[in-house]
């Protein structure tokens, strides 16, 4: 409830004063007047000040002194203030709100898992790999499915519980989809993805490896002129590897400029990074795949993204229909799992894993032999 007072002074100096003796700087005075004193005596005399003042809460250390003016009829103006710093109040209530969904929210997932850990009732020991594979970043729930699931194996075909582990996590992370050419036929090759999570870095590796590695006639396409500097970033690389780069303005661009890289083995398209849930961006990158006839669409995403984000960054891209995951800087992410996660929850394939910023080197096929060896980096057991 907020406080309302009057305070009474000879001056407005003076009044002003005492508000903010008695009530602090953060008080607002909401109406002053003057008052005649009484008296006859007093009748030529100045008239006194009178100031209201409103304040939320008294601030923390301070009293309300007692010999300041009474308020003979606060309630209106309680009522005024009130309804005035409402939508302050409704808003810390409305976030206050958030926060109890939040909390009942997290309360629920844990019942669940706790049910979920009854139901599948693990030894210590299981719990304690649980453990292990969550502070690796795989999800509690993913985590318990998983030892379950080795569990299983173990108790049935006898293999070593360690063994079964791995063997499941390298089911779930699938064999790595790359590109691959076919001798006479163009591919072409579309990258998307947020911003700045190494489209362009990661296209420049892999045109190395084709032009270098297998001496393939490789074109690269850039329909990025939305970054200041994006098309002179792609046209270093270009040069360097002696490729031709074409840029398209407009989607509809690129079929003309394709028909110049017809006896081309390979053509990369680069895109610019924009917030996927802009819809004209969804709208020219759906026509920029559709034009192109491109065969395969890579969606870049960093692996240091967390669950979450990741997840909803996945589902704004969900207008594309079909796409290989792309994950970089893998030498900047300490939860690897994350990678688990993503794939049990798209199951769509994951293409490469790229891990620094050397355009020469620093990319790989999604193996997941990479990701077990950092989840068990000997041969042992759990
Ligand atoms: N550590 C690390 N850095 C990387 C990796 N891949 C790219 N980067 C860096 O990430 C930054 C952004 O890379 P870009 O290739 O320009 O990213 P982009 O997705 O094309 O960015 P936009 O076109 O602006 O959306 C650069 O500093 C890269 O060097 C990687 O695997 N590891
Ligand atoms: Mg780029």
């Amino acid at each position: 409830m907020a406080i309302v007072k009057r305070f009474l002074g000879e001056n407005q100096k003076e009044v002003f004063n005492k508000i903010k003796v008695e009530l602090g700087d953060e008080a607002i005075i909401i109406n002053t007047r003057k008052i005649r004193r009484k008296g006859i005596t007093n009748f030529f005399k100045k008239p006194l000040i009178e100031a209201t003042a409103v304040i939320d809460e008294l601030p923390a250390g301070r009293s309300l002194n007692a010999n300041t003016l009474p308020d003979e009829d606060n309630s209106k103006f309680i009522d005024l203030v009130n309804s005035t710093i409402k939508s302050d109040k409704m808003e810390k209530l409305e976030n206050q709100l958030i926060q109890v969904n939040d909390a009942i929210n997290m309360v629920y997932q844990e019942v669940n898992l706790i049910k979920k850990k009854e139901m599948v009732t693990l030894s210590p020991m299981l719990n304690k790999i649980v453990d292990k594979l969550t502070r690796f970043g795989i999800i509690e729930e993913n985590a318990i499915k998983i030892i379950d699931e080795a569990k299983k194996i173990h108790e049935i075909t006898d293999t070593n519980f360690t063994e079964a582990v791995r063997g499941i996590l390298a089911n779930y992370l699938g064999e790595p989809s790359i590109i691959e050419l076919e001798k006479n036929e163009r591919k072409i090759v579309t990258f998307i993805g947020p911003t700045g999570v190494g489209k362009t870095t990661t296209l420049a590796k892999i045109v190395a490896v084709f032009s270098l590695k297998y001496d393939a006639k490789v074109g690269l396409i850039t329909e990025d002129t939305y970054r200041i500097g994006a098309v002179e970033q792609l046209k270093i690389y270009a040069d360097i590897l002696g490729i031709p780069l074409e840029v398209v303005y407009e989607p509809e661009e690129i079929v003309e400029t394709l028909e110049k890289m017809d006896d081309f083995d390979l053509i990369l398209v680069d895109t610019a990074g924009k917030n996927p849930s802009d819809k004209s961006y969804h709208k020219n990158l759906e026509k920029l795949i559709s034009e192109s006839g491109a065969q395969e669409v890579h969606l870049v995403i960093s692996s240091t993204t967390d669950y979450s984000t990741a997840l909803k960054i996945l589902d704004s891209y969900s207008f594309i229909k079909d796409y290989k995951i792309l994950f970089t800087k893998l030498d900047e992410c300490d939860k690897l799992g994350n990678i688990l996660n993503l794939k049990m929850a798209t199951k769509m394939p994951l293409s490469y894993f790229t891990y620094g910023q050397n355009v020469a080197d620093d990319l790989m096929p999604a193996n997941h032999s990479y990701i077990l060896k950092k989840l068990l980096p000997s041969e042992g057991e759990f």
